[in-house]
């Protein structure tokens, strides 16, 4: 009854941080969390391995692994030239549905639904150490809406503007199960992950510890 009926209906209400960006808490079931979070188990195994990507000589705190196209900063490929040269796996169909769900629940319009097909992916996990700093997913082609999952320990969020790294932002909590989509006005705005909760996450979502991030994405790369 808790889960059925818990405080979160009240407390996290569905809610528009910018125009074009959406927050929807609670969108994946228990199962569904489960399920992607098995599906993530299998895609960082490889046949490119989960790996931090190197920004600037540095490696970045967080591990990635990538469907459809492979991205290193800052640009896409078929292959992970900076991994281990191998092709990454397809953009499955199932998460074009999803993200087609996502697009819908987030209030876009039939059109924009039935048009979205990203062809990109990366999955992200973090341990309770690991940040993203803030930046802007420029490295598509077409300005098509970014859908982000998020499974495992909640996180701080932060969605600021387009214009530059500080103020103004708001800080949202992402929680397990959650969606954020962010398209339009807000489609080139900056954002980061301050910081993991360690220990939030739900019995049952596939995950003991940490966060897994989803971002699906158009590159606009066959277009090229
Ligand atoms: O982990 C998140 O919620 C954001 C991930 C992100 O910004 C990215 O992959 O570019």
């Amino acid at each position: 009854m808790e889960t059925l009926f818990g405080d979160d209906l009240i407390g996290r209400p569905r809610r528009e941080i910018a125009p074009g960006a959406v927050h929807v808490p609670n969108w994946l079931t228990l199962e569904q969390q489960q399920w992607i979070a098995a599906r993530f188990g299998e895609w960082a195994v490889g046949p490119v391995p989960l790996r931090s990507a190197k920004v600037g000589g540095h490696e970045m705190s967080v591990q990635t692994v990538c469907l459809g196209w492979h991205w290193r900063p800052y640009e896409y490929s078929r292959n992970a030239v900076d991994v281990n040269g191998h092709r990454v796996l397809d953009f499955p169909d199932w998460m074009v549905r999803l993200g087609r769900k996502a697009l819908a629940d987030a209030g876009a319009d039939s059109h924009a639904v039935d048009r979205y097909t990203p062809d990109a992916a990366l999955a992200n996990y973090y341990d309770a150490g690991a940040r993203m700093g803030m930046h802007q997913d420029k490295d598509e082609r077409v300005n098509a809406p970014v859908v982000s999952l998020s499974i495992g320990d909640s996180c701080q969020f932060r969605f600021g503007n387009t214009e530059n790294r500080s103020r103004p932002y708001r800080d949202v909590t992402l929680a397990s199960g959650d969606l954020f989509v962010f398209g339009g006005a807000s489609r080139f705005a900056y954002h980061g992950v301050p910081r993991i909760y360690p220990g939030t996450a739900p019995d049952g979502c596939g995950l003991a510890s940490g966060r897994i991030n989803i971002t699906m994405r158009s590159t606009g790369m066959d277009r090229a």
